[in-house]
């Protein structure tokens, strides 16, 4: 159905109908599924939503790592909520993505081929209670920046997909600060838990933004067309300057000795992450890709038979074969 739909809306990409697009785009106007709109832009929209909903449904792996070992029932029940709301995050966007001509299932085809991606951060491992904070804190947090200003992307299902998203975020990045709270000020060995969780998810969660703006293939065609809002570099920028006064609330030490307040920019200065590890990851090769691929074919392939059977009585009821219910 993809296939299809890229090859009928091809030949549309003439120079009048593109202007008036980008006018509309440039006056605030959201874009509807059934508006035209540019062959790229449908393309990089069905690419970056995918890639989200993908994450947040991969995302739920290194939390629920820990459901059955959180240290009570209380931190259990809020860590299952937070992980069902990632699951809950993951439909919407699916949702949304779908508006685009392409299916939920081909979407997760493609990333079990390897043809679309997820979020790098969540192929680091969850070692500690203490990551489960820092995961709340740090990679919630990260996430929050990046999505506040996307709930003004030009795309009208995305963009209320994001609303409903931020509005459980910030739940999500409080209870990730709350865990740190307590483990920083907690016996010694709580506090080096907490520190070392900081020190293993700083520079994975500033990668999260994506490579430096000069190295961002798709940045300045995605912020014309307002798909995206800010820059990778803009909102790394904005989540280092949030995130260091909220490191010294809890007492704890940012893993970078060269990062310093700058009057004159009115941000702080910081290093680069290592950009090396971060394609590294992108290619396969970081500490969980392997094991969370895994996890992802086992899940599609435990489901197969709902599927079919869902798919068959559905084919039966169109074919007048299933009493009314
Ligand atoms: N990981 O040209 P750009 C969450 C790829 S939050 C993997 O700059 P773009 C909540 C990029 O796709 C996490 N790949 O790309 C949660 C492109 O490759 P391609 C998800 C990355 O799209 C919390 C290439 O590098 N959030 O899940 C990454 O303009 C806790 C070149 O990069 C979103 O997806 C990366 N970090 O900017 C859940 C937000 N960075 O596709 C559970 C929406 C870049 O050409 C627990 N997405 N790449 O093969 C975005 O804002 C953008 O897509 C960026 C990347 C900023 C991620």
């Amino acid at each position: 159905m993809y296939a299809q739909m890229v090859e009928s809306t091809a030949s549309d990409d003439d120079p009048e109908k593109l202007a008036a697009f980008q006018a509309r785009i440039d006056a605030g106007e959201k874009i509807e599924p059934k508006d035209w709109m540019p062959e790229g832009y449908r393309k990089t929209l069905i690419r970056q939503i995918g890639q989200h909903a993908h994450s947040e449904i991969v995302g739920q792996l290194p939390e629920g790592n820990w459901i059955t070992r959180a240290p009570t029932l209380e931190r259990k029940a809020i860590l299952l909520a937070k992980v069902q709301d990632e699951a809950g995050h993951g439909l919407y966007l699916y949702c949304a993505a779908e508006t685009l001509g392409v299916s939920r299932d081909e979407m997760t085809e493609m990333l079990l081929e390897g043809r679309m991606k997820y979020s790098s951060i969540f192929n680091y491992p969850t070692v500690t209670w203490a990551d489960i904070g820092a995961i709340g804190w740090l990679v919630d947090g990260a996430a929050i920046m990046n999505q506040v200003p996307l709930q003004r992307t030009s795309y009208g299902p995305y963009s209320r997909a994001m609303i409903r998203i931020c509005k459980e975020e910030s739940f999500h990045m409080r209870q990730g600060f709350d865990i740190m709270m307590k483990m920083a000020n907690g016996s010694r060995e709580q506090k080096r838990m907490a520190q070392d969780a900081l020190n293993r998810f700083w520079y994975p969660s500033l990668m999260m933004f994506g490579p430096s703006d000069g190295d961002s293939v798709h940045s300045s065609q995605s912020m014309a067309w307002k798909i995206k809002i800010s820059s990778n570099d803009e909102l790394r920028q904005k989540f280092v300057d949030q995130t260091v006064p909220q490191a010294d609330y809890l007492d704890l030490k940012i893993p970078d000795p060269e990062l310093k307040w700058n009057q004159d920019k009115g941000g702080y200065d910081f290093s680069e992450p290592d950009w090396s590890e971060f394609h590294a990851v992108l290619k396969g090769n970081g500490p969980c890709n392997s094991d969370r691929m895994k996890a992802r074919i086992r899940a599609w392939e435990d489901g197969r038979w709902v599927r079919d059977g869902l798919m068959a009585h559905a084919q039966k009821k169109a074919a007048g074969k299933v009493a009314a219910e």
